[in-house]
């Protein structure tokens, strides 16, 4: 007999989530993923002037902000074809880098870890041991007996006060949790100092950016730093070296702590390795120009079909038709107006809200598709895209990543094992070990450039009469982003974000091909129907942000368990 669990609101997440799966046999059968909100902003930037829009943009997502506003200026810059100067490329690198690694951390300890490590059982562990396995794993100095002691009688001080806040509503004890008590109590204490370092990150996007979250200081065109080395109230050496600073110990948290972890872990979890592939079908765009006009990138894109690397096919640039002529939106499943598949310059937002209906329409998500076919984007699909055409970087990270994890295991792990639950969780931690190396390198090379004299920072756009067409892309923390704009006249007419979360949360569309959420829960078990773990341990794999992947409404539907969860 088959068993219906809603689990709404998915939470540990950005917005408002809402999965339904069918359970049969202790195994997922059959899943369906839902946007429960709308937004429309898209439709507000209808109308307006192309060099604002990335202010509008850039608050789709109180997560993601900075994302959106660098998709959106290179989207209108892509219309006109302006170049920006080469410390703008590099300033808006830095910001991206620095955003993206307090979002990798964020996402791992604070959004997903707790699906892995049981907090309460944390209580148990002997302090001494937890400081010699975390030791054993690299010498971050807040390894120390001292400070594991300190974590546990913190955490016995919230218990025995009956305030386990945030971490009350746990599946504490639940059988698919099976870390030792140490390791769950390294994980806690690391899952304290991650709230320190992530914000260390996020200083230096401040710096850059004037402020956090959603920075002021962009422009179509390029970015609005003055830069003076001898003035006090401009980007000069000592914001520079602030800026290196905080991302050197961003950087060393990412490689000593949460690097380590998520190797260290998915070794104990490596039965993980086999559930949540889904959608087989990846893409990334190229990220990180190191010239001005953006020929060279230090992160390549592609497209790897059926989770077959051998037969990657790269995206060369911002401007490789090969991306830009083929991605439609499919809204047959989804809340809008209408039945079709079309490409976001000719696409329409028009909302029309129908009950929630598996059969037909149920999600305010649509259904990116790229030559037809669902894709996964992630840093999973960074990751596999950037390894299989040779980037140095992700192969060493990765094939690290890949023998710790097998050394834990006692098994040879090879890249396949990524294409899962666990592996999108250790792409995540190997992209952001390779963004903690970029960091360093694009802060030289700003560095360099600025010593040498050069301190342009901004091209000034002119508007054309007539028509005009143009699409920004940005390998965001979730995957591809892109931003679709139709100029005439010098002002917005069609504006079309296309985003991360979308690729990954939409429904299913007019041929019945199903998202890869829905896709990665099929043959995920499920202990317990009550309490959906194994469930969420996918789901919160992808990172959902369903601010960002629709751009409120609560469907009621008929089930058996309906779940709250942490
Ligand atoms: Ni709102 Fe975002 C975008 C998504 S960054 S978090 O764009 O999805 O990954
Ligand atoms: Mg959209």
């Amino acid at each position: 007999m088959s068993q219906r669990i809603t689990i709404d609101p998915v939470t540990r997440i950005e917005g408002h989530l809402r999965i339904d799966v069918e359970v049969e046999g202790g195994k997922i059968s059959k899943a369906w993923s839902s946007g429960t909100m709308w937004r429309g902003i898209e439709n507000i930037l209808v109308g307006r002037d192309p060099r604002e829009a990335w202010v509008f943009a850039q608050r789709i997502c109180g997560v993601c902000t900075t994302v959106h506003g660098i998709a959106s200026v290179r989207a209108v810059e892509n219309a006109l074809d302006l170049e920006i100067p080469l410390n703008a490329q590099l300033i808006r690198n830095l910001i991206v880098i620095a955003h993206a690694l307090h979002d990798h951390i964020v996402h791992f300890y604070q959004l997903s870890a707790l699906d892995w490590v049981d907090v309460v059982s944390a209580l148990k562990a002997d302090p001494a041991k937890s400081a010699a396995i975390a030791q054993s794993l690299s010498d971050w100095p807040g390894n120390s007996v001292q400070e594991m002691k300190a974590v546990q009688e913190k955490l016995k001080d919230f218990v025995a006060r009956g305030q386990l806040g945030i971490f009350t509503n746990g599946y504490w004890g639940h059988p698919a949790m099976r870390l030792p008590p140490e390791v769950n109590l390294l994980a806690v204490a690391h899952y304290l100092q991650a709230l320190d370092y992530q914000r260390r990150a996020l200083q230096a996007v401040a710096v850059l950016g004037s402020k956090t979250p959603n920075i002021q200081n962009l422009a179509v065109g390029g970015v609005a730093n003055a830069i003076n080395m001898d003035a006090a109230s401009t980007l000069n050496m000592n914001r520079l070296f602030e800026v290196k600073a905080r991302l050197e110990e961003a950087t060393r948290f990412v490689q000593q702590v949460y690097f380590p972890d998520v190797c260290a872990i998915g070794g104990m979890y490596a039965d993980w390795f086999k559930y949540g592939a889904g959608v087989r079908n990846y893409m990334s765009v190229p990220e990180f120009p190191t010239d001005a006009k953006a020929t060279r990138f230090d992160a390549p894109g592609g497209v790897i079909l059926n989770g077959d690397l051998a037969g990657v096919k790269p995206i060369q640039n911002w401007k490789d038709p090969y991306f830009g002529k083929n991605v439609t939106e499919d809204i047959t499943r989804a809340y809008y107006d209408g039945s079709w598949d079309k490409h976001p310059y000719d696409e329409t937002t028009d909302p029309k809200y129908n009950a929630w209906d598996p059969a037909k329409k149920y999600s305010w998500v649509k259904a990116p598709r790229f030559e037809g076919r669902p894709m996964q984007v992630g840093p999973l699909a960074q990751v596999l895209v950037a390894y299989a055409q040779g980037d140095a970087l992700t192969q060493k990270w990765a094939n690290r990543c890949l023998e710790v994890a097998g050394s834990v295991a006692k098994a040879k792990l090879g890249p396949a094992v990524l294409e899962s639950t666990l592996g999108r969780i250790a792409a995540r931690a190997i992209r952001a070990a390779v963004l903690s190396d970029l960091a360093m390198k694009h802060w030289g090379l700003l560095a360099e450039n600025i010593g040498k004299g050069d301190t342009a920072v901004y091209n000034e756009p002119k508007f054309p009469t007539g028509t005009i067409r143009g699409y920004g892309v940005h390998e965001a923390p979730r995957g591809v982003l892109s931003h679709w704009v139709v100029i005439e006249n010098g002002k917005l007419k069609n504006y079309q974000a296309v985003v991360p979360s979308t690729w990954n949360a939409g429904p299913r569309d007019g041929k019945d091909q199903m998202g890869p959420y829905e896709a990665s829960l099929v043959g995920n078990p499920v202990a317990v129907p009550e309490k959906p773990l194994e469930a969420l341990r996918t789901i919160h794999s992808f990172d959902p942000c369903l601010a960002c992947a629709i751009h409120t409404h609560d469907a009621e539907g008929t089930e058996i368990a309906r779940v709250k969860v942490l």
